[in-house]
């Protein structure tokens, strides 16, 4: 089977990638130039018509949306432990539930915290955006937050490729000033996602692509964002 992913170092491609790196397949890599546009070229947009990454291209059958992609992995590799799948259609559907909170809920939230003026460009508008969104994803990762303070992967005592979706939320969140304080089991979680082997060459592998960006003059430096400040609860 012929495997490519494409991706954008420190973008969302790093949980499938992760993924990959877990399950041990071979696959071939695509890094898509976002300041070229490449994302949005005629050829990329019949692969993905959103113009994002990821996409999973599978002998040559395109497949977009992490939830989608993730589900293709863990069923297609069972072996690999990417999710506990067990046929039951309930068990099943709230794991896609689970994925779909970080890939629909989550997401879309950190877009808000990194880039607000993306979400709404009235006059000063962008910090009241993040602020906003910033509380809305402590809110939901105060969850997360308890049950990581009784077990060491989101699932339980096994780690899954939600621990990976999580990981890198938190990652973007915090590098765009969330403050990591309220979520010290998060911040563990973090250290323990990065003594994984497949972590590690994922981010070796985004570093790589990161210092071929900059060779090429693409890399795209967003403005400083100032430490944000939670509503006390
Ligand atoms: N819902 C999509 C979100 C993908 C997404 O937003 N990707 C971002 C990178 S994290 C992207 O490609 N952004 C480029 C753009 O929107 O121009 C998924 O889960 O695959």
């Amino acid at each position: 089977m012929d495997i490519t992913l494409t991706f954008a170092p420190g973008s969302c491609a790093r949980v499938p990638m992760i993924a990959l790196e877990e399950i041990g397949v071979p696959y071939e890599r695509q890094l898509v130039r976002f300041k070229k546009g490449e994302h949005k070229s005629p050829e990329y947009l019949r692969l993905n018509p959103a113009g994002k990454v990821p996409t999973l291209i599978i002998d040559g059958k395109p497949l977009a949306q992490n939830v989608s992609i993730l589900m293709w992995l863990a069923r297609s590799f069972p072996d690999a432990g990417l999710l506990p799948l067990t046929g039951d259609p309930y068990c099943d559907a709230s794991l896609l539930a689970r994925l779909a909170w970080c890939s629909a809920d989550l997401h879309q939230l950190v877009t808000r915290i990194r880039l607000p003026a993306f979400s709404c460009d009235l006059p000063d508008s962008a910090e009241r955006v993040r602020n906003l969104a910033a509380a809305s994803m402590a809110a939901q990762l105060d969850s997360v937050e308890t049950d990581l303070a009784r077990q060491p992967w989101l699932l339980g005592d096994d780690w899954s490729v939600l621990d990976a979706y999580i990981y890198w939320i938190w990652w973007r969140i915090t590098g765009a000033g969330f403050p990591r304080d309220r979520f010290p089991n998060l911040a563990a979680h973090t250290t323990r996602m990065e003594a994984r082997p497949a972590v590690q060459r994922t981010l070796a592998i985004e570093a790589s692509a990161l210092a071929q960006l900059e060779e090429e003059g693409l890399v795209i430096h967003f403005a400083e964002t100032p430490p944000i400040e939670l509503p006390i609860t």
